[in-house]
């Protein structure tokens, strides 16, 4: 039909990416940048063709049962899809895609900035000159881990793992990877990486873990207090992938025994909340903490919204939209 579709965006986007969808559709833009409560999440569901999302809105089945029958489509305001129950949202006929692929450089940027400042103990340096506490050089003092030459290990190595892999190799890192599937041998080749079939064997060898797979029921705690416990001594943790998928009450309490040596984590298990225990790790060294950061660039973020209404376009306009999240995918 020709007449516009009703898309409900539940934050605030890029100006050009809302100017954009004003043209474009009969566009419901949230004024208020807030998280959405479940009951302006139902709201939405129930009045909305169109419903946008992001990793702050959690579409569970619960708020799933009341949408109406016109909501046909999922566009989410991001690559993971975890805040979605997208099980079933497919069972209920609604077409659920993601934004792939526009941020992925920002997020393995991310990544290697983590490691970086796990490793040469940036944001440590910085708190010295902030606080005024700085008296002067020495030979002894501030000294991180040199970074050429150790082992990292990527666990998942999609998009963003192989861009890791490419900084890391440039950072003259040895790469290995852990993924469900082995990638195909000419970008494993071109990447210098290794396969390992076992995590666990894995996580004993290296020096830098990051995590960079979905969060899925299957990568749920994927690093478990059991597989952390497989970890040497002397190896940093990083992660910028989704909280979930550390077990992060294991995390801590190996970070504060000393089991593990560093951190640097973008994301959390119960985001925005930090628990006192990694504040406290956080203030003494090697542990980085960021508010969720990794594709938070001007150039991502407006990326993500065109991908957003090119999914939205093509699915109004009768055709598949060209990223459509598929069982297979979770
Ligand atoms: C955003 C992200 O912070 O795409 C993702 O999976 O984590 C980030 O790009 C957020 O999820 C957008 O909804």
């Amino acid at each position: 039909s020709n007449k516009k579709p009703l898309v409900v965006v539940t934050r605030r986007l890029p100006e050009v990416v809302e100017t954009r969808m004003r043209e474009l559709f009969d566009a419901r833009l949230n004024h208020d940048d807030h998280p959405m409560s479940q009951a302006e999440l139902v709201e939405a569901v129930k009045t909305a063709d169109v419903l946008v999302p992001t990793v702050t809105d959690k579409i569970d089945p619960s708020v799933l049962a009341q949408a109406g029958e016109r909501l046909r489509l999922i566009a989410n305001f991001g690559n993971g899809v975890d805040n979605i129950d997208v099980q079933t949202a497919l069972s209920r006929g609604i077409t659920v895609t993601n934004t792939p692929g526009v941020l992925t450089e920002d997020t393995a940027d991310m990544t290697m900035a983590l490691i970086l400042a796990v490793g040469r103990r940036i944001a440590e340096g910085a708190r010295v000159i902030l606080d005024e506490t700085w008296n002067g050089w020495s030979p002894t003092w501030m000294l991180g881990h040199r970074i050429t030459g150790k082992r990292l290990g990527i666990v998942g190595m999609g998009r963003i793992g192989q861009a890791l892999a490419r900084r890391a190799k440039a950072f003259g890192l040895q790469v290995h990877y852990h993924n469900r599937r082995r990638v195909a041998a000419p970008i494993e080749e071109a990447l210098e990486a290794t396969y390992w079939e076992s995590l666990d064997q894995m996580l004993a060898r290296m020096d830098i873990v990051s995590v960079n797979c979905p969060h899925t029921p299957a990568t749920y705690h994927l690093l478990s207090a059991r597989r952390l416990k497989l970890l040497k001594p002397d190896a940093i943790v990083v992660n910028t992938a989704r909280g979930e998928i550390i077990d992060e009450t294991a995390l801590t309490r190996m970070l504060e025994a000393g089991e593990i040596a560093g951190a640097g984590l973008d994301v959390f298990e119960h985001e925005p909340a930090i628990s006192p225990r990694m504040l406290k790790l956080a203030r003494q060294h090697r542990v980085v903490v960021l508010p969720h950061m990794g594709s938070a660039t001007i150039e991502g973020r407006v990326d993500m919204g065109e991908k957003v209404i090119v999914n939205i376009k093509t699915f109004m306009d009768g055709h598949r939209p060209p990223d459509r999240v598929l069982p297979s995918m979770l």
